[in-house]
């Protein structure tokens, strides 16, 4: 498959819990080059905006205060088959059920605080990205 790229963030929980490093490290040594990368936080709306496919969902409210209650950091990561592998590495959405030595497994604290975000699709990594970065802001 074709180089491509996804999009991630370092969750408040795992940013205030001091893994930045330990994780963008494991993000490297699966072999993703960071291509953007930004330390901010988002407001309630940002959160909103960008959580928007999942409004109807019961977790909306808690998901959109969660991402708002504190800095994370963004990334557009390139890689061989980027968004399948990226998953792959991340595990399952419930750090209960995250394979050994998935980021989440090692790293998430439950469901809702998981450490990391990872876009489903080569679509939506497109979408997420553009949300955070300009052209003149990925390389
Ligand atoms: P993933 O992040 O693995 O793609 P999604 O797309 O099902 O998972 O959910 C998006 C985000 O919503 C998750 N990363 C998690 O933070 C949050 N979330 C999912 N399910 C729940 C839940 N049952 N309770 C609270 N938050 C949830």
């Amino acid at each position: 498959m074709a180089t491509n790229r996804t999009f991630t963030m370092v969750k408040p929980d795992a940013v205030e819990s001091n893994y930045i490093g330990g994780i963008l490290k494991m993000i490297n040594d699966a072999g993703f080059k960071v291509v953007a990368l930004k330390f901010t936080r988002l407001t309630e709306a940002q959160a909103g905006a960008f959580y928007e496919v999942h409004k109807e969902r019961p977790f909306y409210g808690e998901l959109v205060g969660y991402m708002s209650s504190g800095p994370i950091v963004a990334a557009i990561l390139e890689k061989d088959n980027a968004v399948e592998d990226f998953r792959k590495l991340i595990g399952a959405t419930n750090p209960a059920n995250a394979d050994e030595g998935t980021i989440r497994k090692i790293y998430a604290k439950s469901i809702a605080a998981n450490a990391v975000h990872g876009s489903d699709s080569d679509d939506n990594a497109a979408i997420e990205g553009n949300f955070f970065f300009s052209n003149l802001e990925r390389f």
